[in-house]
């Protein structure tokens, strides 16, 4: 049965997987086990032989950060079920899974290092070239080949069945991201009392949760490609000139804009956070430029990836069948049809980039990027910027329509 591995007892879980002791070489006796836990769930270790090293990865039945809060264990089916799935299409985009136990929920893969978490290079003003178009790459490989442009409708409802079973990390995603923002909940930990008129604002504003409600609705039901639920810079790790992408376990079938707004949202807070950061001018303002370069990156390697995989792939899904559109007249309006998509999956982008940064700031999961201020005062005044230009996202979206208004609108709202 299942039971929560301590530190201690990896050895002797390790030495029961042969695959895995032939990885690492010697015994038991010869290897080193660092817990390196990070994230809010999961215990994860990294474990060193002679020969080579791994990462065991356990879903433990509560939230690691908050013990009285219970969560299913199975979420690491999922986190599995999406490494799989992605495999042929995302290649060295993801670690390497290794083994995967279905009874202590464990998930043993790669051991990424010298790599860093993105959200720490991030924090420590690191460039960093690959991270964004990289993740970008990730994202685009990923959603169009599990996309109806893509798959054909029978693997699509198949696989929407099974991730469909995710459900209490959905639930999570429904009340922490989607819901809690907007109301009054024990979870909810914006600094105190600096933030507490912009959570009472944002409780009684009908027009930002009729918004909100709006994209609630989107993220039930647009079950537009296979996503990773939870793309934020935590769930990225770099070195200068690799990207993987971890912690798949809040996977679906979900609107691709909600994994690229997760990570510009991220971005965007990036650099809002570093304007309360104690560094000197001339280095902050050319990373927070670099920062806007990034998020120009993202989103213009992302565009260009998911069309070009479009354009030329061979075997179509159900939505644009190969022989639909054959004659020039066809082709003109393909070309038509394709940038309409883009231009619906961006406009995804930005309100889920909104409601990303409004669950950091008023939500329960705060980050290390604003965290790591220590007086309250300057860090909320590194806060409301984000959550004035995410209110402005979400209620007038007409006036974001490409990613040139989104990086004009940043350093303004900070101005403002
Ligand atoms: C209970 S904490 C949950 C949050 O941590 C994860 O990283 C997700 O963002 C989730 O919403
Ligand atoms: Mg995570």
């Amino acid at each position: 049965g299942y039971r929560v591995l301590t530190h201690d007892d990896i050895p002797a879980y390790i030495a029961g997987v042969p695959a895995i002791v032939a990885q690492l070489g010697g015994g038991p006796a010869d290897w080193t086990v660092r817990d390196v836990a990070d994230g809010n769930l999961n215990a994860v270790y990294l474990v060193d032989g002679p020969a080579g090293g791994v990462c065991v990865k356990q879903a433990l039945p509560y939230v690691r950060v908050h013990h009285d809060w219970p969560l299913a264990v199975e979420r690491a089916l999922f986190e599995h079920a999406y490494m799989v799935r992605l495999d042929p299409f995302v290649g060295r985009g993801a670690p390497q899974l290794y083994h995967f136990d279905p009874t202590l929920f464990t998930i043993v893969m790669e051991k990424l290092e010298p790599h860093i978490i993105l959200r720490k290079g991030l924090i420590e003003g690191r460039h960093l070239p690959k991270a964004a178009p990289d993740t970008a790459t990730f994202i685009a490989n990923a959603t169009f080949n599990t996309s109806d442009l893509a798959a054909p409708f029978e693997r699509k409802f198949e696989d929407i069945a099974h991730f469909a079973r995710n459900q209490a990390l959905l639930r999570i995603t429904m009340d922490l991201v989607l819901t809690d923002p907007y109301r009054e909940v024990w979870r909810n930990r914006y600094v105190r009392p600096h933030m507490e008129g912009w959570a009472a604002s944002f409780r009684s504003d009908i027009e930002l949760k009729t918004a909100v409600a709006r994209h609630r609705i989107g993220f039930l039901t647009n079950t537009q490609a296979l996503i990773h639920g939870d793309l934020h810079s935590g769930s990225v790790m770099v070195t200068e000139d690799d990207t993987r992408v971890i912690d798949g376990e809040f996977a679906s079938y979900g609107p691709i804009g909600l994994d690229t707004g997760a990570f510009i949202a991220n971005l965007i807070m990036s650099w809002y956070a570093h304007g309360a950061y104690d560094r000197p001018e001339a280095d902050r303002r050319a990373y927070r430029d670099w920062i806007l370069e990034q998020i120009a990156i993202f989103w213009a390697t992302f565009r260009d990836r998911f069309l070009t995989l479009w354009e030329n792939a061979t075997e179509a899904g159900d939505a644009y069948p190969a022989d639909y559109f054959t004659d020039t007249a066809g082709k003109a309006r393909l070309a038509t049809i394709r940038r309409d998509y883009l231009d619906g999956i961006f406009a995804d982008t930005v309100a889920f980039a909104a409601l990303k940064m409004n669950r950091r700031i008023i939500g329960y999961a705060q980050i290390a990027d604003y965290l790591v201020i220590e007086d309250l005062e300057r860090r909320a005044r590194a806060q409301a910027p984000a959550l004035a230009l995410a209110r402005a996202l979400l209620t007038r979206p007409e006036r974001f329509a490409d990613i040139a208004a989104i990086l004009d609108a940043i350093p303004r709202f900070e101005r403002a």
